[in-house]
């Protein structure tokens, strides 16, 4: 055997010695800490809905919404389980209400989408509003605004949920509170909101009732489709994403929400996507239709066959690409606002 190298003896020394005073070297850290390219320890992963929906139902049995607060099996990234989230910065959950039920009055500085998965009548109630929940709209919590969920129909009613959570545990900014009442006072009609902003017009002396976060808190599956398929009709198809659009927060022309942004797109009857990757690593939730996604990361390649209500992520700088026979229609949310933000967003369309 060969005697260890002084220069690397005098090396394991040092590092003993000063360990104490929690001090490191950074010549054996660096290539991890600045890598030539992002290397995310997510995941790419597939959450098939005819399998995650009986433990939904069985959830429904071991608990109330009120005693929950709230009942959602969270999404897990599987290389990071234990963190409730399924990328580092984000956070998915399904969550279900039944007849009956309500979730109680609370609010939080982490931001929430909502995007309904199954099942209508349901309301989503945000600063004495109520949103009536119908599969395919996506609903806005925004920081800091009292929200309860309550279902006054006949059936089981399922949403995702979206939030910012690991990225407000990150930064140690997170606040809650519990509200009084059990669900907050009706003080506004259903759809004032979007009576006022929603028509690409907005009042002549608003302000922004939400701060950073979109004053529209739900958009109509309906109005999101009509336009995806007059564009599917009259306009080019993009050869990465098909007919993709962003949803907006008319106040600003940006994201609905200072933390993510969200998306609905449809690939027509046989699409065949090219390949793509992007730094905000994004939740996608499969609205109609079936379809292919191929996700590469080095020597990792899978392939996922997705339908209705089925969820896949496609975490950060992974190679994805789109098939789909019949077409479809795909819901996704990222973080790209806040790479847009620190001026770090990269996108890059292969070919
Ligand atoms: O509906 O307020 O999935 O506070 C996680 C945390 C939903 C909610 C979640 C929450 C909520």
């Amino acid at each position: 055997m060969n005697a260890p190298h002084p220069a690397a003896m005098q090396r394991q020394q040092l590092y003993r010695d000063m360990d104490p005073l929690n001090l490191t070297p950074l010549w054996e850290v660096l290539h991890a800490l600045v890598p030539p390219q992002p290397a995310s320890p997510c995941v790419a992963a597939l959450w098939k809905y005819e399998q995650v929906r009986p433990f939904l139902m069985r959830a429904g049995d071991a608990i109330t919404a009120e005693e929950a607060v709230r009942r959602v099996l969270i999404l897990e990234n599987p290389a990071l389980r234990g963190q409730s989230c399924i990328t580092q910065s984000l956070y998915a959950g399904l969550q279900l209400i039944l007849p009956g039920e309500v979730a109680p009055s609370h609010r939080h500085t982490q931001s929430a989408l909502r995007f309904i998965v199954e099942g209508s009548g349901a309301y989503t109630a945000v600063d004495g509003e109520r949103a009536t929940m119908a599969p395919g709209d996506f609903i806005i919590t925004p920081s800091w605004t009292w929200h309860d969920h309550g279902n006054e129909a006949d059936g089981p009613v399922v949403w995702l949920d979206g939030l910012d959570i690991p990225m407000l545990r990150f930064f140690d900014a997170g606040f809650a509170e519990n509200g009084t009442a059990r669900s907050q006072t009706v003080s506004r009609p259903e759809g004032a909101s979007f009576a006022r902003y929603g028509h690409n017009m907005a009042p002549l002396r608003h302000d922004a009732p939400f701060g950073a976060t979109s004053p529209i808190f739900s958009y109509p599956y309906a109005r999101s489709r009509e336009a995806l398929e007059q564009l599917e009709r009259d306009a080019p198809i993009d050869s990465w994403d098909g007919v993709k659009l962003r949803y907006l927060n008319p106040l600003t022309g940006g994201a609905p929400m200072p933390t993510m942004a969200t998306y609905m797109q449809k690939l027509p009857a046989g699409f065949s996507g090219k390949p793509w990757r992007q730094t905000d690593g994004a939740v996608y939730s499969v609205v109609e239709g079936t379809g292919v996604v191929h996700i590469v990361q080095g020597e990792t390649v899978q392939r996922f066959d997705f339908g209705p209500r089925d969820h896949f992520v496609i975490p950060s700088w992974h190679t994805a690409r789109f098939e789909s026979a019949p077409g479809c229609v795909l819901f996704s949310y990222s973080d790209r606002p806040v790479h847009q933000a620190l001026g770090i967003h990269r996108e890059e369309r292969l070919s």
